[in-house]
């Protein structure tokens, strides 16, 4: 069944959300968000204490990248927290909004992660003599203007086209069905402890620039207190290297989302991508203090 203890295969990952709808059927509701190259659906939940439908919403997604385990691991255990915590801060922050959670995207790539090649990253549609596109180079908003790669064997294959992939594209159709209620996209990556603000194809400041920056910094400041891990917050451009094509650009280009962040969690590279199982806790623990503030301060906004 579930742990935190470990890292789960993709059928213990989408049965416990199945559980949680059965558990919780008038907060959980599982929702697919998306289709793949190899025709799995992409399972996610919406979890919502509000029945007047009157929240503003966040969507959350992990393992875009099929390689980044801890991801998908942090935000079901932090689901989790949602509907169990009894902490004022993480009640608060659990409902006063509606949660839209996809703990992984890249569901092909992830299950052959699990199967065949634990380094893979993009998806597994063919191209030639090799597979996959990065579905994080695949969203048609300034596509190809930078990071990319137009070799199908590059591991920043950015695609033949925007959205040739089907979990982007089908992806995409499903965010802008609830764009008009969505106030936050947070993305998450692994590794390198980076907080990052859009966009990735530009080093030009967002227009709300600033005040994500403000709410970074604190959002960075409350992460480290709980472990000392210390964060780095920038734009993208600025803070690691040009990457174009991204889901959060394209959500934050498209929909002005306010709240638009893609974490990049633990390490810093001394495990990398192969984080051992027992910093799942504690990354998920530390990446929560975080979340609550960065609400609270935008909250407190607005
Ligand atoms: O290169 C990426 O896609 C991300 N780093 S990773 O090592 N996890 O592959 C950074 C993504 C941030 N860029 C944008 N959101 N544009
Ligand atoms: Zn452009
Ligand atoms: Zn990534």
């Amino acid at each position: 069944g579930m742990s935190w203890t470990a890292y789960n295969s993709l059928e213990t990952i989408v049965d416990w959300m199945d559980s949680l709808a059965t558990e919780y059927p008038d907060k959980v509701t599982k929702i697919t968000v998306g289709k793949t190259y190899e025709g799995r659906d992409i399972n996610g939940v919406k979890l919502s204490f509000n029945s007047n439908n009157t929240n503003n919403a966040v969507f959350i997604e992990a393992n875009i990248h099929a390689r980044e385990w801890i991801t998908s691991a942090v935000v079901t255990w932090i689901l989790n927290e949602f509907l169990t915590s009894t902490d004022a801060g993480v009640r608060n922050l659990a409902e006063s909004h509606d949660w839209y959670i996809v703990p992984v995207l890249n569901v092909d790539g992830f299950q052959y992660t699990k199967t065949t090649d634990r380094m893979w990253r993009k998806t597994r549609t063919p191209y030639g003599k090799c597979y996959g596109v990065d579905p994080n180079r695949n969203w048609g908003y300034h596509w190809n203007e930078g990071g990319t790669s137009k070799n199908p064997c590059s591991d920043s294959y950015l695609g033949p086209a925007p959205f040739s992939e089907e979990c982007t594209r089908t992806t995409s159709k499903y965010l802008s069905t609830i764009a008009d209620k969505l106030i936050g996209y947070i993305g998450f990556h692994s590794y390198s402890q980076l907080l990052l603000i859009p966009y990735g194809h530009s080093p030009a400041h967002v227009e709300n620039y600033d005040q994500l920056e403000e709410i970074g910094l604190k959002a960075a400041k409350s992460l480290a207190k709980r472990y000392g891990t210390q964060y780095t917050v920038g734009n993208i451009v600025e803070t690691i290297y040009i990457a174009s094509g991204s889901s959060m650009d394209w959500v934050k280009g498209n929909y002005k989302t306010p709240v638009t962040y893609t974490y990049e969690l633990r390490d810093t590279g001394r495990y990398g991508f192969l984080l051992p199982a027992k910093q799942i806790i504690p990354t998920a623990e530390e990446t929560l203090d975080s979340l609550v503030t960065m609400f609270e301060e935008y909250d407190a906004q607005t």
